[in-house]
């Protein structure tokens, strides 16, 4: 579980004033003393163990896996789940914990995001009291990796109109189809997958080996290269009866993971643009141009500056977004509002540092370029910007544009 270190977040040398360029407003003083152990925790793994070999395992297109039973010694799997060996932290712990994993790398925050969000979640919101059993211990401890597969090859923004479907054989039912762009596949033990039935959208949870059911890796990634991505094949997997979750019937079961894995993306692409700028703050500090330090120029100050409004602006959202969330008031609508506003923010800013970088910036020895690519995946999946401004839309007018 969490334990206290010295690390400080996204160690940063103060501005003119003292305030601290990458929390102009102080977010990390309104935290309280766990949230802060949680958020300086995560740090130090982030700075001790993953910095160091992230920019090698997006070149060589490779998850690290090794780094498994830390993420899950320190509680950060299933970290939200009260019970089954989980951690039982609050919603800004969880923000916190993404943010500072995508501080190193997206494909990190997405293993953890998925294996939390998307597959431990559903277990417990929507499965029996022997599936949690079964399942959720193993998965905190990182002894079983899972996947949740929902997008399909013909179109992931409306998963209500899913091909994948299940019919009844005598007690068990038999599921065919596929899916598409799925985190994890190819290494989970455990696919949570959504199939039509005759009685709608249902959760079936398939374990690696079932005849009938592969997942192999999609390759030729530029984006999220230190994550594993898989397509997921059914024909004719036999799913008894007992590996069905049996509270949930109807889209609200998927859509309601994909809210709590928004949730921490929103969170997550924070540490992303952190990561950016300050990388920036030190390059243009020290590169020197025309007689004069690049930062000595008012366009790109202008620039910087403008980073520094968009990242307070997304920390402020992502806070009182998490103080919803623990008032148990947070609505699909706010959460659209951040992970559009926050993914943007992020993308743009790790674009604009590419560009100030020069040639350096094409170069994966500096941060911004793994952190841009990653982050046009990032702006794509659990809903496209397009999907959650209609989304908003929607909530603002009545009508439904989709
Ligand atoms: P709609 O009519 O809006 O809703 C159908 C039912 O679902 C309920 N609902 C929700 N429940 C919980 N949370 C939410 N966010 C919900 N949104 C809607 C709703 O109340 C209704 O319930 P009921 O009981 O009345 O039936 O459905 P729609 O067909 O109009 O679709 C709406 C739309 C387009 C917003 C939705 O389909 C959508 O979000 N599309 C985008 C799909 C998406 O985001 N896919 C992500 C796949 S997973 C992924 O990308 C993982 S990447 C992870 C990583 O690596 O980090
Ligand atoms: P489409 O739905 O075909 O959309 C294509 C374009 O059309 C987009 O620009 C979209 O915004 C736009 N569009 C669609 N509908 C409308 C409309 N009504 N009006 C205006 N514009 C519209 N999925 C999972 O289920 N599990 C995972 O673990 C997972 N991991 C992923 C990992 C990666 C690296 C990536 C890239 C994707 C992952 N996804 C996963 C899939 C992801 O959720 C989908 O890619 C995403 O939801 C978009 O679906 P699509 O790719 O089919 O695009």
């Amino acid at each position: 579980m969490v334990k206290a270190t010295a690390a400080t977040p996204a160690a940063a040398s103060p501005a003119r004033t003292g305030l601290d360029p990458l929390d102009l407003y102080g977010v990390r003083a309104q935290l309280n003393d766990e949230e802060r152990l949680v958020q300086d925790s995560v740090a130090r793994l982030v700075d001790q163990e993953i910095l160091p070999i992230i920019q090698s395992c997006f070149e060589e297109h490779r998850f690290p896996k090794e780094l498994i039973p830390q993420l899950a010694s320190l509680g950060l799997l299933g970290s939200s789940i009260r019970g089954y060996d989980c951690a039982g932290l609050n919603a800004v712990c969880y923000g916190l914990i993404c943010q500072e994993l995508e501080r190193g790398d997206s494909g990190i925050r997405s293993f953890v995001s998925v294996q939390s969000s998307l597959c431990m979640y559903p277990i417990f919101a929507f499965g029996s009291e022997e599936q949690k059993r079964r399942y959720l211990p193993r998965m905190a401890r990182g002894e079983l990796i899972g996947c949740f597969g929902l997008t399909e090859p013909q179109g992931g923004s409306d998963p209500a109109n899913m091909k994948t479907h299940a019919s009844k054989r005598g007690g068990d039912w038999v599921l065919n189809g596929s899916k598409m762009w799925i985190t994890n596949g190819a290494i989970a033990d455990l696919a949570v997958v959504w199939a039509q039935t005759p009685e709608g959208i249902r959760g079936f949870l398939i374990e690696r080996g079932a005849s009938g059911f592969s997942a192999p890796e999609i390759q030729h990634k530029f984006s999220l290269r230190a994550s594993v991505t898989a397509a997921l094949f059914f024909d004719n997997v036999v799913v008894p009866e007992s590996q069905v979750l049996p509270g949930v019937t109807g889209l609200r079961g998927p859509l309601s993971c994909l809210t709590q894995a928004r949730y921490g993306i929103s969170w997550g692409v924070i540490g992303a643009a952190q990561a950016c700028l300050r990388q920036l703050l030190d390059y243009t500090a020290t590169r020197t141009l025309f007689g004069r330090p690049l930062a000595a120029n008012q366009t790109i100050q202008v620039r910087l500056a403008e980073m520094a409004r968009r990242i307070t602006a997304a920390q402020l959202l992502a806070l009182q977004l998490a103080r919803l969330k623990d008032a148990g008031a947070m609505q699909p609508a706010h959460v659209s509002l951040a992970k559009w506003n926050n993914c943007r923010m992020a993308l743009d800013i790790a674009r604009d540092c590419r560009d100030m970088l020069g040639g350096a910036g094409i170069s994966a020895e500096y941060a911004p370029i793994r952190h841009m690519l990653n982050l046009e995946s990032v702006i794509t999946y659990e809903g496209t910007e397009s999907i959650h401004q209609l989304s908003i839309g929607r909530e603002l007018t009545g009508i439904n544009a989709f």
